[in-house]
């Protein structure tokens, strides 16, 4: 099988010749922005959410990506096309670029743009119809004022210590608070709780403004489903009738067990089934076109 092709700086580069130097400050202090994007069934998912939130963590950190959004669409496309991708992951990432040892990204004139794409399926298999096991982690979510969780930086080190306490816990996934006690997020996915048939998700000021949250809350909508926003405690997730999460990776799956808890009767419940039914329908039936 030929080598999988990476755009880089506008060329479409074999994987192995896809690399930059240790001086680029996205390697010495995580310094540059990313996305995670899918395309199913040969149509990228909500491409124009993505590259919207791609240049807002941009802007955020005060990076400016050398290409237009309309470039860098046409680019997401296009490696999609060179790698022949139908049922794909999508990961742009736009780096500081190289500069010095020391912080100051003014020596660092060039960003560097990757784009890889690789074949992706479902993340969980039959863990969509068992449901996964949730783990409230000690550590907090980065807090707004310090580090804001709005932006998909390549510094995911909060995260990555709320997996390690996951994995030593034994669950599925990792569940965050932030300083105030307040719910976040999972590591990689935003989180929903169902209470007496109506859904609940926090405002996103402590966590990331998910692209697949966005898109739950609409199709909950359409089902006529009450969603609240609101914040909530720890005490509202033990006693939860039910709990998805939501994300490009983990598409929406079911939580049902939290900290050893039964989430309901420890079964996905019905407003999280008509959920992933929904959202497996819009993702197989919407997006931009790759081939056209
Ligand atoms: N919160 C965080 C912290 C995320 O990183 C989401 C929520 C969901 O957002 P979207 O827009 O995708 O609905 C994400 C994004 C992984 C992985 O390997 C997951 C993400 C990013 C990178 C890796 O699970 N999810």
């Amino acid at each position: 099988m030929s080598e999988l092709l990476i755009y880089y700086n506008g060329e479409y580069v074999p994987k192995s010749k896809a690399t930059t130097s240790i001086y680029d400050h996205g390697f010495l202090y995580g310094d540059g922005v990313f996305e995670g994007i899918r395309a199913y069934n040969g149509r990228v998912f909500k491409l124009r959410e993505h590259i919207d939130r791609l240049y807002d963590s941009a802007r955020a950190i005060a990076l400016k990506i050398p290409l237009s959004k309309e470039e860098m669409e046409e680019a997401v496309l296009e490696t999609l096309r060179k790698n022949n991708l139908k049922d794909a992951y999508i990961r742009p990432i736009v780096s500081r670029g190289v500069g010095d040892l020391g912080l100051d990204p003014r020596k660092c004139p060039n960003p560097n743009i990757f784009i890889i794409s690789q074949e992706w399926g479902a993340m969980y298999g039959d863990l969509y119809e068992v449901g996964l096991t949730g783990v409230t982690v000690a550590i907090r979510r980065n807090s707004a004022d310090a580090l804001s969780p709005n932006i998909k930086s390549l510094n995911y080190l909060n995260n990555i210590l709320a997996k390690i306490e996951a994995n030593e816990k034994g669950g599925d996934e990792a569940i965050f608070f932030d300083g105030n006690g307040y719910l976040s997020e999972g590591s990689g996915d935003n989180i929903f709780i169902i209470k007496n048939g109506k859904v609940y998700t926090p405002p996103t000021i402590n966590n990331l403004k998910g692209i697949t949250r966005a898109t739950a809350i609409e199709l909950l909508k359409e089902m006529n489903i009450e969603v609240i926003v609101e914040n909530m405690g720890l005490f509202d997730l033990y006693t939860a009738d039910e709990i998805f999460v939501t994300g490009t990776a983990a598409e929406a799956a079911p939580l049902v067990k939290v900290d050893g808890r039964d989430i309901g009767d420890g079964k996905p419940g019905p407003i999280t089934k008509k959920m992933v039914a929904a959202f497996e329908y819009i993702t197989q039936n919407s997006g931009t076109p790759i081939f056209s």
